[in-house]
């Protein structure tokens, strides 16, 4: 479990609304790693794969419009927890349903425009890590904090 990954965005709302230091900021404070990120303008067939298990629901094709409208930032945290516990940290789906506290229930307001993506489970995470990320984009390093985070 020390080694866990998952693949976070912040989509191009997010970016565009000035969140990408406050979205970070969450995961960083938690104690997460961060082992990759950048920034990209994701094509409309590369929406459509990131989310291919969402294409026989009505809202597909407007979801993958968004996510290729503007600049992403695709990011890879790591740590204990970090796919289930992001997902808490990320909130329900819909914002109108999201927990003050969570990126999306304190930044958020509707589902179309959640500012922020994250894996599901850890089959998810392999296959969106594997998707977005080529494996030398990735570093593997022991921080200084670890110690402190993990005892
Ligand atoms: O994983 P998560 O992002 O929380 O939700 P998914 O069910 O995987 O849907 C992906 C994405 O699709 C969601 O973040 C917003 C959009 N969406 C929508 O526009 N309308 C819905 N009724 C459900 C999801
Ligand atoms: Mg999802």
């Amino acid at each position: 479990a020390e080694l866990e990954r998952t693949f976070i965005a912040i989509k191009p709302d997010g970016v565009q609304r000035g969140l990408i230091s406050e979205i970070i900021s969450r995961f960083e404070r938690k104690g997460y790693k961060l082992v990759g990120i950048k920034v990209l303008i994701p094509s409309k067939e590369f929406a459509a794969r990131h989310y291919h298990d969402l294409k026989e629901r009505p809202f597909f094709d407007g979801l993958c419009d968004f996510l290729s409208s503007g600049p992403v930032i695709a990011m890879v945290w790591e740590g204990q927890g970090v796919i289930t516990y992001g997902r808490k940290l990320i909130g329900a789906t819909d914002p109108q349903k999201s927990e003050p506290g969570t990126i999306r229930g304190d930044l958020a307001v509707v589902v179309g425009r959640n500012i922020i993506h994250g894996s599901d489970g850890p089959e998810t995470a392999k296959d969106e890590i594997n998707l977005w990320f080529k494996p030398e984009e990735l570093v593997s390093f022991t921080s200084n904090a670890e110690k402190w985070v993990y005892g």
